[in-house]
């Protein structure tokens, strides 16, 4: 296993040299934020990129994430350009040895969540997604700003994006992830890179919106549609945690048995209701997850890809980007390296 921190360039608060000093840390996750999505990536910003975090003292680890155009989703006739330019991208990464690259596939919205504040007893805050608070939202019409909600869209873009999705019911958006898969996977194969798709955050529809990537059956479906070692996962634990019914330590073991657990995301969540959690620590007993378990497996199945914590608190006075605090973060990859060193010291 390879500790890996998320930064969001030069823009973010919590910097290189914060991260480095975290103990343990192997290298840095991260994208492009100026390059507009269906764009490919210019060679001299990834270079640059690299060469920033390479003279911080750590390493470009993952690409999280290359985004997915809408159209490519949509199936729509600029697909075929948008994928050669995803192509494009994907070369690039593998030529500038970028080694991973994560990249979700969940329609309009990214991860959401219906607080970004929550404020616990402790008086730290955190994520939480609610239900029943996100089914009374209109995505159109609200004045909401979330994690998901992508800015740049108008009112009227957004409106037409959603009624686009009116007739991709779950097998159409397949066959569009299907159609994406066939022609990137063999390029990402000839560049040295893998791919790891991201869980669906949280792992069921929201806004009538299909979801495909919310289940090991739908995991497995997508990954073999497509044979080979670079098509394969980004295991989340906060992601497919927040369905009870996911079994984490055999999506775990199958997908690490076979070579397509290519990178890890472990945070904890507590499960507060149907189809509600509220992101906790990453300490087990703050949660719904059993961390030592989920270790414990990538552990044996021999994982030794990137991993990092995922979304923290906001824990002493801290102001930042919602989830992406440096504090609780660093709390969870000491965390994480204590579990991971008991492993490898007790188990062969
Ligand atoms: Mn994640």
């Amino acid at each position: 296993m390879k500790m890996t921190f998320r930064w969001f360039g030069q823009d973010d608060p919590v910097t290189l040299q914060n991260i480095r000093q975290i103990p343990g840390i192997y290298g840095i996750v991260t994208a492009l934020y100026d390059v507009p999505v269906g764009e490919a990536w210019p060679m001299p910003s990834i270079l640059a990129l690299k060469e920033t975090i390479e003279s911080a003292g750590l390493r470009l680890a993952v690409v999280e994430s290359v985004p997915v155009h809408e159209d490519i989703k949509l199936g729509r006739p600029s697909r075929d350009r948008l994928i050669d330019n995803y192509s494009q991208t994907i070369r690039r990464l593998g030529a500038a040895g970028v080694p991973v690259i994560c990249y979700n596939f969940m329609p309009v919205f990214d991860w959401t969540r219906s607080n970004l504040a929550h404020v616990l007893p402790d008086g730290s805050t955190a994520l939480t997604f609610e239900n029943e608070t996100i089914s009374r939202m209109d995505p159109v019409n609200g004045d909401l700003s979330l994690p998901g909600w992508d800015a740049s869209y108008t009112k009227d873009e957004m409106g037409q994006l959603i009624a686009a999705y009116a007739d991709v019911t779950e097998d159409v958006l397949f066959d569009n992830l299907a159609y994406f898969l066939e022609r990137i996977i063999p390029v990402a194969e000839e560049a040295g890179v893998v791919m790891a798709i991201h869980p669906d955050d949280p792992p069921w529809p929201i806004f009538g919106l299909p979801r495909i990537v919310s289940s090991m059956a739908q995991l497995r479906r997508l990954t073999e549609q497509v044979e080979s070692p670079a098509n394969g996962i980004t295991f989340c634990s906060g992601s497919l945690g927040a369905n009870e019914a996911n079994d984490l330590m055999a999506i775990i073991r199958h997908f690490g048995s076979l070579g397509k657990l290519h990178f890890a995301h472990t945070r904890n969540i507590l499960r507060t209701g149907p189809r509600s959690f509220q992101e906790s620590a990453h300490l087990s007993s703050d949660g719904s997850i059993d961390m030592t378990r989920v270790l414990e497996a990538l552990h044996a199945t021999g994982f030794e890809g990137p991993l990092r914590p995922d979304h923290g608190r906001m824990i002493w006075g801290e102001q930042g980007r919602p989830g992406y605090g440096l504090f609780d973060r660093a709390l969870g990859a000491a965390y994480l390296n204590g579990i991971w060193e008991a492993l490898s010291k007790t188990r062969s």
